[in-house]
């Protein structure tokens, strides 16, 4: 497309729509939203929380005639207190990519995608979308986001399509992450609400981390457990020797998959030798003495014998449960993308609960979110949940909402969606036939591509809405919407220990592209449904309707008084009521936890033990398959499917270009593999290549590959636990030989 025909578009939209265009399209200053902020003077430094990981680290991005020129960190934020990793001092690198996608994308005739205006992609994305609903009914369109836009813009993703749009399935890469946790804390809690606070990572004596790698993948998080004055135990249960796993005091290298039976052991034990907080129990729990029958199979015994660990290894750590200390139990992807991984973390949250180990200081069944605003899209996705964590089911949840939003209450769907996993089913058997992707790149993250790649096939026209055209999903759109990043645009993330802290724009988005919320913005319009979101007019506009949305519920920040607040304050963590706000002589403390009165979401206010009993890996290994491919992060410079961190010079010095295997010593020498040479990985999904890495912290009969490259999904496998419907990433059966042999 010609300058004259993006120019004769911008004006035919402008006359189309005056205002709008001038502020979305015409005007390149409003590519996020609006201009700089406005305390921002155009030499000033901005204070903004991190784009990449859940820890929520806050940046300060200097400017200089309103552009911003580098970045340091910010000392007085309650999270990092003056720390950043690489990814973070590294944030504004990937803006600048070649690869940004500048203009929207549409396939033509001949197959290629190629640049259109703004109003024919709009026109395309309706007609295509519109079409699809009008022959096959409103369920064939549906839509998947993700866990790193802000959260105004992903509650108006999840209203404009189900309310806006007549969808009813859209769902997000937090499947692939946080289901397992949120599914957990909902059966046992009564909602879905991490209890924790930073500060217990200061404040534990024995830290428990359980299939987490927080050294690589919330290093900050890390420096949190190493400024640990109380001489800490720090346990680490991985099957591999993880960088975390070295730093710790004690490392268990576990057999993959078998930490339920672990667990359940250690419960059994504490019972048998009244370990256990019987008034805590008594108080504010339910289900106790149906656990403790289920328990009589379980004993340190079983446990050493299921994980392969030594029985003194077991019982030392029963022994530190039992101590009577402040015990705290942190998990991430090890535990929950498994088949089972919901009741897993339901063991620990049984721990928990039977010990008293929880709403004190450094105590807790803590789940760490993966994904800058997880907790945003837990809470304020509109996917399988109703705005807030209500329910889609609930006639009385929906009318709240419509009454809260001024939308008819015949607008809000009465079913819950498809889960991810779901969704991909549907589109393999025909009943979805139009997919909308925003801010996640399932043609490299989703489990078993080979899979992926054929149903797409079936897709009779795929949207992707992302920052750059070069990504897996987006070399495989029927259009591409090109989105301004992190840095280009205004909004609010959650982090891990639930706190709500500002992003900001610091730079200008590239040609045509637009924030998420203002493509929303232009999709309403063109759809004919912009009515509905007359008040959805800025990100604060948005928050002060969430805002609303979350009183009387768990969630409650009604305290919070717009964007000013949260700035003033260093980020607040959910819940601060009005009414706390309102308080004479109220100040707001800087670190608070969850469950300090021990009531629990529940109608009756107790937290339930939840159980069940291990079941066998769904691909154990054989003879054609003998070992078991584990999968995560590889380095704490890569994100991902890498479409940013592959973008900066500095982050790639870092990490391996090409995809590797890790390989065990004693293995590498049976099947004659030589440091670094080329070897074939095979499952019964696919075949690929990649360098051989010998190291002893992966144990013999197990390999390891980083999810970055994107052959790491070729070989996993279609598993899912049955609860959360998140995907068990983390164990499949493979073979590994030696190319040249
Ligand atoms: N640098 C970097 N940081 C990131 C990310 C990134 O891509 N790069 N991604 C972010 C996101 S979205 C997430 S969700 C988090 C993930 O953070 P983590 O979950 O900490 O990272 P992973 O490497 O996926 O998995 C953690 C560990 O689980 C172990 N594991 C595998 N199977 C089992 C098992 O059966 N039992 C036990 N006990 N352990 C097992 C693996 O060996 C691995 O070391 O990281 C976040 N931070
Ligand atoms: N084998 C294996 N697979 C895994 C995992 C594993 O451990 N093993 N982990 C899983 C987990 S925990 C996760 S969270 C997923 C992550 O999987 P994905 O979500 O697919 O990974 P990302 O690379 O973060 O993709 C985000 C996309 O959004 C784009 N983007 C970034 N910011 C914006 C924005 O503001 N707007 C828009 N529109 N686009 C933007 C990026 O360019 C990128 O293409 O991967 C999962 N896949
Ligand atoms: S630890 Fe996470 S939030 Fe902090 S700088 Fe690194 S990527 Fe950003
Ligand atoms: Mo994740």
């Amino acid at each position: 497309m010609s300058a004259l025909d993006i120019l004769k578009d911008q004006l035919r939209m402008r006359a189309f729509d005056g205002v709008l265009t001038e502020r979305l399209v015409q005007d390149p200053a409003a590519h996020g939203l609006g201009r700089l902020p406005q305390s921002a003077k155009p030499d000033a430094t901005v204070h903004s929380v991190c784009g990449y990981c859940a820890t929520g680290c806050s940046l300060k991005v200097h400017l200089q005639a309103g552009r911003a020129v580098n970045l340091s960190t910010h000392s007085d934020y309650p999270v990092n207190l003056g720390m950043a990793c690489p990814k973070g001092w590294e944030a504004l690198t990937p803006l600048a990519a070649s690869d940004r996608a500048t203009t929207p994308l549409l396939r033509g005739r001949d197959g290629e995608l190629e640049p259109v205006s703004w109003t024919a992609a709009m026109e395309a994305f309706c007609a295509g979308f519109k079409d699809i609903q009008k022959q096959h009914g409103a369920d064939a369109v549906a839509f998947l986001s993700t866990g790193q836009i802000v959260t105004e813009e992903m509650a108006f993703l999840g209203s404009l399509a189900k309310f806006g749009m007549g969808i009813v399935h859209g769902d997000g890469n937090t499947r692939q992450c946080m289901a397992t946790a949120a599914t957990a804390y909902k059966q046992s809690f009564g909602y879905d609400a991490p209890p924790y606070s930073y500060q217990d990572f200061e404040e534990s004596d024995v830290l428990i981390f359980v299939g987490a790698n927080p050294c690589i993948a919330h290093p900050i998080m890390w420096q949190r457990v190493m400024r640990n004055q109380r001489d800490p135990e720090i346990i680490v249960i991985d099957p591999r020797k993880t960088e975390t796993a070295m730093a710790a005091t004690q490392h268990l290298a576990i057999q993959p998959k078998s930490d339920l039976a672990l667990f359940y052991g250690l419960a059994a034990h504490l019972v048998s030798i009244d370990a256990v907080d019987l008034d805590f129990i008594a108080a504010h729990t339910e289900g106790y003495h149906d656990f403790v029958e289920f328990l009589a199979d379980y004993s340190l015994e079983t446990a050493a014998a299921a994980t392969g660990l030594d029985y003194a290894q077991v019982s030392r750590l029963a022994r530190l449960i039992a101590s009577g200390k402040r015990v705290s139990f942190w998990w991430t992807m090890g535990v929950n993308q498994s088949y089972e991984g919901t009741r897993l973390a339901q063991s620990m949250i049984n721990l928990a609960l039977m010990t008293g180990n929880i709403g004190k200081p450094g105590t807790g069944a803590n789940s760490i979110t993966g994904q800058c605003n997880a907790m945003g899209s837990r809470l304020f996705s509109n996917t399988t949940g109703l705005l807030g964590g209500r329910g889609f089911e609930c006639a009385e949840d929906r009318q709240t909402v419509a009454d809260i939003l001024d939308m008819p209450v015949e607008r809000i769907p009465d079913r819950p969606s498809l889960a991810y996993n779901e969704i991909i089913d549907a589109i393999d058997a025909g009943t979805i036939k139009g997919l909308w992707l925003v801010a996640t790149n399932t043609a490299h993250s989703w489990i078993n591509q080979k899979r992926f790649r054929r149903v797409r096939e079936k897709l009779d026209f795929l949207v992707v809405q992302d920052m750059y055209h070069s990504t897996e999903s987006a070399e495989i759109a029927d259009l591409v919407l090109p989105a301004a990043g992190w840095g280009e645009k205004e909004g609010v993330f959650i982090n891990s220990e639930r706190r709500i802290g500002r992003t900001r724009k610091v730079s200008q988005a590239p040609g045509q592209a637009l924030a998420d919320f203002h493509i929303f913005r232009l999709i309403a319009h063109h759809w004919g449904c912009a009515e509905l979101f007359k008040e959805w007019s800025s990100p604060e506009a948005v928050f002060r309707i969430l805002t609303r949305l979350s009183h009387g519920l768990p969630c409650d920040i009604t305290g919070i008084d717009g964007y000013a607040d949260l700035e003033r304050e260093g980020g607040i963590q959910w819940p601060f009521k009005k009414t706390e706000r309102e308080q004479p002589g109220h100040e707001l403390k800087a670190q608070r936890r969850l469950f300090e009165d021990g009531k629990f979401y529940h109608a009756n206010g107790r937290a339930k033990f939840i159980f069940e009993a291990p079941r066998p890996m769904p691909e154990p290994v054989n003879a054609d398959y003998p070992f078991i491919l584990l999968t995560g992060r590889g380095t704490s410079s890569q994100w991902h499917t890498q479409t940013r961190t592959s973008k900066s010079d500095v982050l790639r010095k870092l990490y391996p270009k090409n995809p590797y295997v890790e390989i065990n010593p004693e293995d590498a020498t049976a099947l004659n593999i030589k440091p670094n040479s080329k070897v074939c990985i095979r499952s019964r999904r696919g075949e690929v290549e990649a360098t051989a890495v010998i190291l002893a912290s992966v144990q013999p009969g197990q390999v390891f590959m980083p999810m970055h490259y994107r052959i790491t999904n070729h070989l996993t496998a279609s598993a899912f636990d049955p609860y959360s419907k998140q995907p068990s990433y983390k164990a499949c059966a493979v073979t590994v030989h030696n190319i040249h042999s």
